[in-house]
């Protein structure tokens, strides 16, 4: 099945294959989330096996981060894809420290698929960045990626600088935070409205937020 060759493709970091096999998946009508669960995203969960048995290394993370990225490209414009008008707009980012960008960059494409407009501030942001973005573009939603335990801590601080601009000034954002090290207790205690374990729940978080 070519779903499993995306997946090695993946782990034998081939940008080109990845690229050839995705085109002709959605050329036969196979649903992009089957791509991305059993291709892309399962090959990553491998990686991160091998790296935490110390058999694979960071320059190996990244050329098979590359390699889901390419995928990603050519799922970006089914996933995103909308036409209606936007129902609310959200700031996006990787929490400061943390350069990981995939789940964050999935959430994106997916929100901007249910029909909300999405500001990406990128990977590694600071706190302050957050509520500049939020009241520039009006925003409804800020939400934060984080994936390294080390980064719960700028999660929570940026947690405390956007809930503070709640307080003292005409700011009024949501905020939902997701990521592997990020549960829904951890949520709580720092002060988010609410926490998400994958792309499809930030969806229904945002749509709970706004109504
Ligand atoms: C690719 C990768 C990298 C790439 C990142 C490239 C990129 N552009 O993103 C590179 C090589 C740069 C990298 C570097 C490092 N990495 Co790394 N990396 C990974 C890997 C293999 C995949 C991550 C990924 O993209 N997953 C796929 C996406 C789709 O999943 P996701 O991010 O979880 O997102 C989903 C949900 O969590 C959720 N979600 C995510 N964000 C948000 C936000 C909101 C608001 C909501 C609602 C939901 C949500 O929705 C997403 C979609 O469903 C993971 C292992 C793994 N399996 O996760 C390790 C991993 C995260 N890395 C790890 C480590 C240790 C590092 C380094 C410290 C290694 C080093 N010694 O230098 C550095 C840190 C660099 C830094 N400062 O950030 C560890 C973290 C351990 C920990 N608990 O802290 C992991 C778990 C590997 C391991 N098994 O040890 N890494």
């Amino acid at each position: 099945m070519t779903v499993e060759k995306i997946y090695a493709a993946v782990l034998d970091y081939d940008d080109d294959e990845v690229v050839e096999l995705v085109t002709a998946e959605l050329a036969k009508g196979t649903e992009p989330q089957v791509m991305l669960d059993d291709g892309l995203v399962a090959a990553l969960d491998t990686v991160g096996e091998q790296f935490s048995e110390g058999t694979l290394f960071v320059p190996e993370m990244l050329m098979a981060a590359d390699a889901v990225k390419a995928g990603l490209d050519l799922l970006r414009p089914i996933l995103a894809e909308s036409g209606i008008k936007p129902i609310g707009t959200v700031v996006i980012g990787t929490v400061k420290g943390d350069l990981h960008d995939i789940g964050k960059n999935l959430v994106s494409m997916v929100l901007e698929g249910a029909g909300f407009r999405v500001v990406d501030l990128g990977t590694d942001v600071e706190p302050e960045k957050f509520v500049d973005a939020a009241q520039e573009n009006d925003a409804d939603i800020v939400a934060l990626s984080a994936l390294l335990t080390t980064s719960m801590a700028a999660m929570e601080r940026a947690v405390g600088v956007v809930c503070k601009a709640n307080e003292n000034s005409n700011l009024n954002v949501r905020i939902m935070v997701g990521g592997p090290p990020v549960t829904d207790d951890f949520a709580e205690k720092i002060g988010a409205d609410g926490y998400g374990v994958d792309a499809p729940t930030a969806v229904g978080l945002a749509r709970g937020f706004i109504q």
